[in-house]
């Protein structure tokens, strides 16, 4: 074969598989579906999927903040939405591709932070607050993570808004506060707190809860849950009675993606009530599904670490985006605590 006529037939080979092969790229947290969810989709739709996994929305957003990442799906937390609207980097939603909306939970549909679901489709949901051994004594309070004699078996979540989160609630204040002295005390909290710490650790948390490296962490419900799975005569979960932050992680389509119709397929597919129930049961999570969670066995609907009751939710606050100063604000005390 002639080397023209060769190169000819391999792009038209090459071509062929592309467009044979539809392709999609989604990047989700850490265990947030189940070994068989992608698979399945496509065995089901012909869709090639690339999956990757992240454990932070700050680590999500510095690979696409640039708008050529190649991701086309990701999860981004419901305080993030607004910001990376702002920024030009989500795709408005096309409902009329989402058949499988109305599974959500009526809270969920019109949620706060993008109530007409425009930018997002909450996906999953749970508080923050500490997982810890049942050797400890009571562990109701934030205090507990400033607790001396725990030192070198803390660790804290390597999140900004966790972190200040947590010593604004030790300190009596909103997870949200605007106020800068607040936020300077937050971060005085956060720096004593740092010499008793092992670690920031998001879901590598889990295994050393298990292992019991950590004796109190904190913890997303998730990965508490997680934890307490394998080992629920040692681990248990606090809500600290001083209150907490609540997250609900959303599903959201990038503005660079060229692939804007099977990404409304892979979220609508999240969105089955069999395909996210089956989510829930292997990974242990809070989902915002309504029709899947009436698919779940009484013990997962039920499982107080995931789903607390009303009394205990109402002590919980939603993250909300910070105005832009206030937003600097927070990045610099977080980067004076981490190089602290
Ligand atoms: N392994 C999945 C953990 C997801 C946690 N998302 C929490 C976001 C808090 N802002």
């Amino acid at each position: 074969m002639k080397r023209r006529t060769f190169l000819t037939s391999a792009v038209a080979l090459t071509t062929a598989a592309c467009t044979s092969r539809p392709r999609l790229n989604v990047y989700n947290w850490s265990d947030y579906v189940a070994p068989d969810t992608v698979a399945k989709f496509e065995r089901e739709t012909g869709i090639r999927v690339r999956y990757g996994t992240y454990e932070s929305n700050n680590e999500m957003l510095a690979k696409v903040a640039g708008g050529n990442s190649g991701w086309d799906v990701v999860f981004p937390s419901a305080e993030y939405i607004g910001p990376m609207r702002d920024l030009g980097l989500l795709q408005p939603l096309r409902h009329e591709w989402l058949h499988n909306l109305d599974a959500l939970d009526s809270y969920f549909r019109f949620p706060p932070w993008d109530a007409d679901l425009r930018w997002s489709i909450p996906y999953m949901h749970g508080v923050t607050g500490i997982a810890y051994q049942r050797t400890l004594p009571t562990v109701d309070s934030w205090s507990a993570l400033w607790d001396a004699r725990l030192a070198g078996k803390i660790t804290m979540l390597d999140d900004p808004p966790e972190v200040l989160g947590a010593c604004l609630k030790l300190l009596g204040y909103s997870v949200n506060s605007r106020e800068p002295d607040q936020l300077r005390q937050a971060q005085r909290a956060a720096v004593e707190q740092k010499r008793l710490l092992r670690a920031y650790l998001n879901a590598e948390a889990r295994d050393q809860l298990v292992a019991g490296d950590i004796a109190a962490a904190q913890a997303w419900a998730v990965t508490a849950g997680q934890a307490i799975a394998s080992a629920p005569e040692r681990l248990a979960f606090a809500f600290p009675r001083e209150g907490f932050a609540r997250f609900a992680d959303t599903m959201a389509i990038l503005r660079e993606s060229r692939r804007i119709e099977a990404a409304h397929r892979f979220i609508d597919y999240l969105l089955r009530a069999e395909v996210s129930a089956a989510i829930v049961q292997a990974t242990q999570t809070a989902t915002a599904n309504a029709a899947a969670l009436r698919l779940l066995p009484e013990a997962t609907r039920e499982n107080p670490v995931l789903y607390p009751s009303r009394e205990t939710l109402a002590r919980g606050e939603w993250f909300e985006p910070q105005p832009a100063a206030l937003q600097r604000l927070r990045d610099r005390l977080w980067t004076e605590i981490k190089s602290s």
